[in-house]
Formats: structure tokens, C-alpha cells, sequence
């Protein structure tokens, strides 16, 4: 499988990631944890990164390809893999189209989630780009330019949206049923 797990920070990308691919054996991608840890090691790309992410803005597009494109040529993700948090504008999302090629993302699994509760969710986190003002930068920077994602994959025939309300392990089974669905769908 090749999916796409898109949604506004905070909407439990991240958590969901993790779960959807222990449950179906698929490389994890994020490009969040890339990043901090390309800033927690101190590189050259996580040094010009750090001020991007610190306010809340998306980083450029230049470094966050070099990264994706580096762990999506390891052996191990040709079997199947998971993006979370990436693409994040219409210029990554093109960049990896050209990418795969013809080995594709199947699907796009977007979790939608209210502001209110996405803000509370991550004052609640408390991570170092937690602050009201950053998460509210990180809102508009989410409807600017990450939202016309939804258009975008749609038009592509690719699209699920799922309600990112409820407990985790209910947002979980929401996307077991989109993923079941879409297996019945490919063996039929
Ligand atoms: P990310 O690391 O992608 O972080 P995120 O969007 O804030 O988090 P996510 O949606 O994964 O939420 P999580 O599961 O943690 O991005 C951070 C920064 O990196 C960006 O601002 C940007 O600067 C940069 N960046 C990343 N990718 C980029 C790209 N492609 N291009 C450019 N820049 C990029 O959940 C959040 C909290 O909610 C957690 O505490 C969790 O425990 C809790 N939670 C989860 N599910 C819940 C539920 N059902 N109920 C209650 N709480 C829940």
C-alpha cells in the first residue's frame, strides 16, 4: 500500500501513522520527525530548518524533498509506505507524482478536525512549537496552503475524508474501514 495520511497539525497524523502501519507492516514517513531530527542532530538542513518550523511555517521545499526522497529510495519502502505530513503544498505533491511514476499513491486519507479542538489538542502536547500563537500561525499556513491538498487528491480520484473527532482508537477504526474497503476494492 501507498497512502497519504493529510490533515491539520494536531489532527493525530502522527498517531494514526504509527498504528496504521504496525497493523499493515508499511515504512512510516514523517517528515516532522525527519526534520526534528535532522534539527536534534544538528545538520546543516535541520540548522536552516529550525527557525521555519519554530514559527510555525512550512519549511522549504528543497529540504524537505532531499529528505523524503532519500527514505523513499532505502529498499525497505518499496513494499509500501505511509507519507504523514507530507506533501504539505501542491508543488511537493507534484514533485512526488513525478517521483513514483507509475507506482503511485493508491490513497489519501484526510482527517478533519475543528480548530477548537486541534488547539487544545496540542496545548495539551506541549511540544516546543506548541504555543497558541505558533499552532494559530500553523492554522493559517494549514488553510493557505496545505487545505487545496483536498481538491487537489480529490480530482485525482484518491481522496477519503474521515472524521478525526473521538478517541484514537476510534479515529483508528475509521481508517481500518477505508483501508478494508479499499483492499476489497483492489481484489475484486
Ligand atoms: P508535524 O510533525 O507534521 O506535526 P503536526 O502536524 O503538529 O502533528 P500531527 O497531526 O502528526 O499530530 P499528532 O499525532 O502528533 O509538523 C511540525 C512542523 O514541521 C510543521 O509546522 C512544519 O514547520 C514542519 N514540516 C513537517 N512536514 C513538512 C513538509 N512536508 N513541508 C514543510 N514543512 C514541514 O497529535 C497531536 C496531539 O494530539 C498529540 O499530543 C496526540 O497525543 C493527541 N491526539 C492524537 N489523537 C487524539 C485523539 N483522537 N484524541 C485526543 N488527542 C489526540
Amino acid at each position: 500500500m501507498r497512502l497519504i495520511l493529510l490533515g491539520p497539525p494536531g489532527a493525530g497524523k502522527g498517531t494514526q501513522a504509527a498504528r496504521v502501519c504496525d497493523a499493515h507492516g508499511l515504512v512510516h514517513l514523517s517528515t516532522g520527525d525527519l526534520l526534528r531530527a535532522a534539527v536534534g542532530a544538528g545538520t546543516d538542513l535541520g540548522k536552516e530548518a529550525k527557525a521555519f518550523m519554530d514559527a510555525g511555517n512550512l519549511v522549504p521545499d528543497t529540504l524537505v524533498l532531499a529528505l523524503v526522497r532519500e527514505r523513499l529510495e532505502q529498499p525497505d519502502a518499496a513494499a509500501g509506505f505511509l507519507l504523514d505530513g507530507f506533501p504539505r503544498n501542491v508543488s511537493q505533491a507534484e514533485a512526488l507524482a513525478a517521483d513514483l511514476g507509475d507506482r503511485g499513491v493508491e490513497k489519501v486519507i484526510h482527517m478533519k478536525l475543528e480548530d477548537e479542538e486541534i488547539v487544545q489538542r496540542l496545548l495539551a502536547r506541549g511540544r516546543e512549537d506548541d504555543t497558541e500563537a505558533v499552532i494559530r500561525n500553523r492554522l493559517e499556513v494549514y488553510s493557505n496552503e496545505t487545505a487545496p491538498l483536498i481538491a487537489h487528491f480529490d480530482g485525482q480520484g484518491l481522496l477519503v475524508t474521515i472524521d478525526a473527532q473521538g478517541s484514537m482508537d476510534e479515529v483508528f477504526d475509521r481508517i481500518a474501514g477505508v483501508l478494508s474497503d479499499s483492499n476489497a476494492g483492489a481484489s475484486a
